[in-house]
Parts: structure tokens; C-alpha cells; sequence
């Protein structure tokens, strides 16, 4: 018999991974999403959460970005349209925030998402989100198979090159252990889920003054932000 490669190996286990996850998905999202549990809620207050974000606090355009750092769609959309977006983001035109939705077959996502969400803590969560991917970007295109300990490897770098005190350094890193985060990520993945979500990166691009709000999936170029903005500010 042919000896298949190990890429093979990994090709299936990421295929098997992403037909368990659609099978999880579609059982606990079969009404999704779900427009009366969402009536009960400030669906802004709703999408912008407690989590981290740029910008003017109060742009009458919001995007939030539901995540994963394993993903390289995700990775894709920080190096070729977060850029382009900054510029709407430093006029104060839109506030944007990352929230978390880590999928089953990215493991170290997870891990990932919490150690942002704990480097934010000490005001280092944009450093560790612009690192994580970078460090993969280095690597090549498609999915980068980290593991937990080059996360923290990429914190402790992280406090040497911006010249952190060593002992932030370690409180990150005990609360990346301690797993302080857990459930917070879980909030994010529930909302990404109510709100349909089918993958990474989706985007909700919201009016703050009407309510209104336009969806994106995967990652689509500047212009296409740019178009559902418009038509969000009246300007179709
Ligand atoms: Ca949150
Ligand atoms: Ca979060």
C-alpha cells in the first residue's frame, strides 16, 4: 500500500475537526440567528461588550470582528484591511472591537484569545493581537499549527521588546494559567453563535443611532466595509 503523508494525516484531521464542529454548530444553532432573544437586548451594548477595542467610544459606526487567532482568514484580514480601516478608525469615523470566537479544530486559539484578553488587562492586548499573528504570518499563508507554550513564549518576547516590567510579564502569564478568561471567551463565542455566525472572521457592522446593522463574512476587502458603512450612514 501507498504510504500516505503526514500532510494527509493532517488534511483529514482538520476535515474530520471542521465536520464536527458544522455538526456541532448547526445543533446548537438551529434557530439561529435569533432575532427575539436579540430584542430583549441593547443589540449595541449587546455587540460591543465589555471587550477590547480602537477608536472613538462614541463613532456613530461600530465594527465588531468575531475572531480567531488560529484562523488564517482572520490573519489575512489584520494584514491586508485592518490597515486600510485605521484610517476610518483614527478619524474617529468607527470604533472597532475584537471579540472571540475560537473554533474546536484551532486549539491554541483558545489559549490565544484568553492571553489577549489578559495582556489587555495591562493595557498590552493590541500588542499581543498585532504578535500573535505576526509571529504566524512569518511562517507562511494557511493554518499555522501553534501550540500553547509559543503563546506564552510570544508574551515574555513581548514584554523584552517593549520593555516591560518583569513582573506584568508574569502576572500575564498567571493569568493566562490560571485561565481567568474562560468563560469570558465563552460570552463572546454565545453572542457570535446568536447573532448566526458561520465561520471567522464575522463581522457586525452597526449604526449605534438607528440599530441597524449590516454582516460580513470572512475577509473581504477594504471597499466592502466601506459600501456597508455607507449604506449604514444613509449615504447609499
Ligand atoms: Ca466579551
Ligand atoms: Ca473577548
Amino acid at each position: 500500500m501507498k504510504k500516505r503523508s503526514p500532510y494527509f494525516f493532517a488534511g483529514l484531521l482538520i476535515l474530520i475537526g471542521a465536520v464536527l464542529f458544522l455538526i456541532g454548530y448547526l445543533t446548537s444553532t438551529a434557530n439561529q440567528p435569533n432575532p427575539e432573544a436579540l430584542q430583549e437586548k441593547d443589540i449595541v451594548e449587546f455587540l460591543i461588550d465589555d471587550d477590547m477595542r480602537l477608536g472613538n467610544e462614541k463613532a456613530e459606526i461600530v465594527i465588531v470582528e468575531f475572531s480567531d487567532f488560529q484562523c488564517p482568514f482572520c490573519r489575512a484580514f489584520w494584514l491586508k484591511t485592518l490597515p486600510q480601516l485605521k484610517q476610518d478608525i483614527e478619524e474617529g469615523e468607527v470604533l472597532f472591537v475584537y471579540r472571540d470566537l475560537p473554533l474546536p479544530f484551532h486549539p491554541a486559539a483558545y489559549t490565544a484569545a484568553e492571553a489577549v484578553e489578559c495582556a489587555d488587562d495591562k493595557g498590552l492586548g493590541w500588542a499581543l493581537h498585532d504578535k500573535i499573528f505576526e509571529e504566524q504570518a512569518k511562517r507562511g499563508e494557511g493554518t499555522i499549527m501553534i501550540k500553547d507554550e509559543e503563546i506564552m513564549q510570544w508574551v515574555k518576547e513581548l514584554c523584552a521588546e517593549e520593555k516591560i516590567e518583569m513582573q506584568v510579564c508574569a502576572d500575564i502569564e498567571e493569568c493566562v494559567r490560571s485561565r481567568k478568561y474562560k468563560e469570558e471567551v465563552k460570552k463572546d463565542m454565545d453572542a457570535a453563535m446568536l447573532m448566526g455566525a458561520q465561520g471567522t472572521p464575522t463581522f457586525i457592522i452597526i449604526n449605534r443611532k438607528t440599530k441597524e446593522y449590516e454582516v460580513i463574512n470572512g475577509a473581504q476587502p477594504y471597499i466592502v466595509f466601506k459600501q456597508k458603512i455607507r449604506i449604514l450612514k444613509g449615504e447609499r
